[in-house]
């Protein structure tokens, strides 16, 4: 997958140098290239941003920096998706992340201040498929820590970058939308604290069928909106069972 981040802050992803992303960028699963957005600026400031039309407190990025960056990326780009990370956007999930994993070209655009001039948005959607995209409902001073969290996300899904695929089925978020239960490793007493006797029994079916009501456990106390109408409720008698 090729990743096109444009950016006042290139150094913000140094870090895609370590770990998995590092991994995946040397060995050809992500191709991910930092443009700097002040390289498009022409004046002696470097200057992208700008007072509000209208009034009001803050700056605004200003679109000739953007048109240019884009349209440097953009002119030898096969169907990409334009990702405009943004408190105002749709809220981004594990089902997108899916979605954006089976892209072959994303662009983030991470804007500063009070946001991007409008224009760079209408004007991109006019040539590429482009969206906005929030993590969540809280405000971040830039897209470049969204970027990130997407970034993440998403790399993790490319076929090839986790080890052992199997683990990527079992987590929060995925299949029945559960949290995901507790896990456990040796010792087996630890300052007091056993592990879950079911785990040492070797018994796979209870095993399982204790894991499966520690995560509707979970659900239900800090996320009950997750819960199905399909899934038991506590007065099914299977919660808390061991
Ligand atoms: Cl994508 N950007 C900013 N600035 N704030 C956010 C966000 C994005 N998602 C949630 N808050």
């Amino acid at each position: 997958m090729r990743v096109d981040i444009v950016t006042i802050f290139p150094a913000f992803f140094d870090v895609l140098d370590l770990s998995l992303m590092g991994r995946a960028r040397s060995n050809g699963v992500l191709d991910v290239r930092i443009h700097d957005l002040r390289d498009h600026a022409h004046d002696r400031h470097r200057t992208v941003d700008d007072t509000p039309y209208g009034g009001g407190a803050g700056m605004v990025m200003k679109p000739e920096p953007w048109g240019e960056a884009l349209d440097a990326i953009l002119a030898d780009a096969d169907d990409p998706l334009v990702v405009f990370p943004s408190p105002a956007g749709q809220v981004f999930r594990q089902s997108t992340a899916h979605e954006l994993s089976e892209e072959q070209h994303l662009v983030f655009c991470c804007g500063r201040y009070e946001g991007i001039d409008q224009r760079v948005i209408d004007d991109t959607a006019g040539r590429s498929r482009t969206m906005m995209l929030s993590i969540g409902d809280y405000v971040l001073n830039g897209g470049e820590s969204a970027t990130m969290v997407v970034l993440e996300a998403v790399a993790r899904l490319i076929p090839g970058m986790v080890g052992n695929p199997e683990s990527l089925l079992h987590e929060s978020h995925e299949q029945d939308g559960l949290l995901e239960y507790p896990v456990y490793t040796k010792p087996s007493s630890w300052r007091g604290h056993d592990v879950p006797p079911v785990l040492l029994s070797g018994h796979h079916g209870r095993v399982g069928e204790w894991r499966h009501a520690q995560q509707l456990e979970r659900t239900r106390l800090v996320r009950p909106e997750l819960l199905r109408a399909e899934d038991p409720r506590p007065a099914d008698g299977e919660i808390g069972r061991e």
